[in-house]
């Protein structure tokens, strides 16, 4: 089993997490964006959208970090998708997080980080319609998790890593959730509990740093 993708990006960070947390022996293939290597032929074969991550498994090819957990969730029989109604409800957190969740803090990360580093001045409104869908779906979580400790039944699931990979680059891209105690808590606890969780973040600090001072950019 090999996966392709770089440790500082929040989607290959969500297959890393599944993989660690399920105990998977691996290969790792780094793909720098940063080099081009996502643009090579070869890469191309693999995933024409020219993304990361990509698991390659006994000829099955797959991108799409969130159909990749999935398939390693059933390969592996894991509790990270639950059986019966948690599994529903698991796969419903993981769709809302693509739909709705997602769609902000990506343009925080060219806005906020990105452009900097190209020296392309920031785009104030993309920032502030960034930060009101934030806001919007973050509201939402918040009050789910006013009494959970996971955002499914009482243990870690997909449905934890599609949400929580919005931190990433907390430190960097400046999402509003300290506006929503529960979310905040949450991802605390994931941190505090969850090993995958912490080791795929110190992982993602680590490959930043690195290229942040490649760049010779502030953090
Ligand atoms: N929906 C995809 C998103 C993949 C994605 O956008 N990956 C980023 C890195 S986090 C990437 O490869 N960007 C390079 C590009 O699209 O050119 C997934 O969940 O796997």
């Amino acid at each position: 089993m090999k996966l392709y993708g770089d440790p500082g990006s929040g989607s290959t960070r969500r297959v890393l997490a599944a993989l660690y947390h399920i105990g998977v022996e691996f290969d790792f293939q780094l793909i720098d964006l940063f080099k081009g290597d996502n643009r090579t032929e070869e890469f191309l074969d693999l995933n024409p959208n020219g993304a990361i991550p990509v698991l390659v498994d006994d000829g099955v090819v797959l991108y799409e970090a969130a159909a990749i957990n999935l398939y390693l969730t059933r390969k592996f029989g894991s509790t990270l998708l639950p059986q019966g109604r948690d599994g529903a409800l698991t796969l419903q957190w993981m769709f809302w997080a693509a739909e709705h969740w997602r769609q902000g803090p990506p343009a925080l990360f060219n806005e906020r980080l990105a452009k900097p580093v190209m020296g392309i001045p920031q785009d104030p409104r993309v920032i502030a319609d960034a930060e009101a869908s934030i806001r919007k779906f973050a509201a939402v979580l918040d009050e789910h998790l006013a009494n959970r400790r996971y955002v499914v039944g009482d243990g870690f699931t997909l449905a934890d890593i599609d949400l929580a990979a919005t931190f990433t680059h907390l430190a960097r891209t400046h999402p509003p959730y300290a506006e929503f105690p529960h979310v905040m808590a949450w991802h605390e606890r994931l941190l505090d509990e969850v090993p995958a969780w912490a080791r795929t973040r110190d992982e993602v600090e680590e490959r930043m740093g690195a290229l942040l001072a490649q760049f010779g950019a502030a953090r």
